[in-house]
């Protein structure tokens, strides 16, 4: 695997409402980086994301996945997350690890709760947010009224950069308005051409490129005062203004795509690379005491767990990003918990259940590791010498409680272990013993949430148990 410098690398939350397309979109985005040859689709259970038996079984993700492509030059960390409001923790995960969030709204139906709730999520943890208004290829399709209700959620910062010319069942072309270009896409949607703006779209390309012109202007003061005297700006102070207002969280271009199709795509991946910031320039971390720490890759070595997996025939595997420094295979470096020591003898970057190895990574970048010895979710491993811990993920609290036996007694000892394994995946799930009750109490996010527990006992852990009412 290629050594990736903190200013290549882009790491992206793809969130927003079930259904609206993220792993569909994140297919594409692998193939066009040449890490794939064919897309898997949803309905065939082949995509690089879904790619847990749970997720066949419910159409859908039900935990954050990891991938990573490459964009001319630059290495695009995706963090897909599912978008069903009981899994909301793997959207918490991703946004909590990522320097923009990538919010997909399903151009049908607009403005979903799924939508809000990771809206809320992204806004909290002070990310940059894009949206791709996707699925433009229905019959109800109805972009407009998308865009006006994304505005009246979320203030007008939700600006245009890409109009949809024809959106509906024979959709293949969208204008840019930065570029004044229009591409049309081949019917299988992997090829395009890029024409002039046809006469009869030219007016309304101008009237929301004046738009953006002013929605750049507005996010530098200098910009603005040169709007105002001359009412226009340049192509390179349009671009510098809307990258001022992303980073600074005061605007939300929407770039639109039918991600089944793969249209959309390449001009996404542009964005990323061009408008959304790297490490080395995103919000830096704080730790738990309260000192912030930049993603320098001279730094202080130092890694952060934000995901823990148990994959067949691997065991346990840990998700990190380099918080600060740069870390290589065999480095020891110490829990600062529990000020024990870990070797990191492998590196790897995975897309969902392949992995690559990786020798050395620089700050901001992410990437897996096994077989350590006491180290869990959320602790921070960093170089002798260092006290930096890193602040929790911020979960939402549990909204749905449970007692739960083993049928058999006899595996209640059993049933124990499989929880904790469970909760360690996703940390929404909470395990109390009420000694009162005498009595294992399930604390979730809803009761899917808990019911896609109980389905990993049933058909992963293979155990009898039952809910106590
Ligand atoms: N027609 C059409 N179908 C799409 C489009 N994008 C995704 N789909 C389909 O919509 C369904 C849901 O897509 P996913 O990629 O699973 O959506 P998701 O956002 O990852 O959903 P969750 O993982 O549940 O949050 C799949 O059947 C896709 O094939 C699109 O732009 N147009
Ligand atoms: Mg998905």
């Amino acid at each position: 695997m290629k050594v990736y410098k903190t200013g290549d690398i882009r790491n992206v939350a793809l969130i927003g409402n079930a259904g609206s397309g993220k792993s569909t979109f994140a297919e594409n985005m692998l193939l066009k980086g040449g890490k794939i040859s064919r897309r898997g689709t949803i309905n065939a259970k082949s995509t690089v994301s879904d790619y847990r038996a749970v997720e066949h079984e419910q159409g859908g993700s039900v935990y954050s996945s990891v991938m990573n492509t490459e964009w001319e030059g630059v290495k695009i960390n995706i963090l897909d997350s599912p978008g069903a409001i009981d899994f909301v923790g793997g959207a918490v995960s991703s946004l909590s690890m990522a320097d923009t969030a990538i919010m997909f709204i399903n151009s049908q139906n607009g403005i979903e709760v799924g939508t809000e709730i990771h809206w809320r999520q992204a806004q909290k943890l002070n990310k940059p947010i894009m949206i791709v208004a996707n699925h433009l290829n229905h019959d109800k399709t109805n972009f407009e009224k998308t865009i006006d209700e994304a505005k009246e959620k979320f203030g007008k910062g939700v600006i245009l950069v890409q109009y949809p010319v024809n959106q509906g069942p024979d959709f293949n072309a969208i204008i840019d308005v930065i570029m004044r270009k229009m591409y049309t896409w081949d019917k299988d949607g992997e090829n395009y051409k890029e024409t002039d703006i046809p006469e009869e779209e030219v007016e309304k390309t101008e009237k929301i490129r004046s738009a953006l012109t002013e929605a750049a202007a507005e996010s530098d003061d200098a910009l603005m005062e040169k709007f105002f005297e001359t009412e226009t700006l340049t192509e390179d102070e349009m671009r510098a203004g809307i990258l001022a207002g992303i980073q600074n969280g005061e605007l939300y271009p929407v770039m639109c795509a039918a991600a089944d199709k793969n249209m959309g795509t390449k001009r996404i991946l542009d964005f990323i690379k061009n408008a959304m910031p790297s490490p080395d320039i995103a919000k830096p971390s704080i730790t738990k005491e309260g000192e912030e720490i930049k993603f320098d890759s001279e730094g202080k070595k130092s890694i952060f767990i934000f995901k823990v997996s148990i994959e067949e025939h691997l065991g346990e595997v840990l998700y990190f990003r380099v918080m600060s420094g740069t870390i290589s295979e065999s480095e020891d470096l110490i829990n600062t918990i529990s000020n024990s020591k870990e070797r990191i003898s492998q590196i790897f970057v995975s897309n969902g259940k392949t992995r690559e190895n990786a020798t050395t990574m620089h700050a901001g970048d992410i990437g897996a590791t096994v077989k350590l010895k006491s180290t869990k979710g959320e602790h921070t491993l960093a170089e002798k010498g260092t006290d930096y811990i890193f602040e929790n993920i911020k979960y939402p609290n549990p909204k749905y409680r449970a007692a739960i036996k083993a049928i058999d007694e006899s595996d209640e000892e059993k049933l124990g272990e499989y929880l904790h394994r469970l909760r360690d995946e996703d940390p929404t799930y909470i395990l109390e013993y009420s000694k009162e009750l005498k009595q294992l109490i399930l604390h979730s996010q809803g009761e899917h949430h808990l019911n896609t527990l109980k389905w990993h006992l049933d058909n992963i852990y293979k155990i009898q148990t039952e809910f106590i009412s």
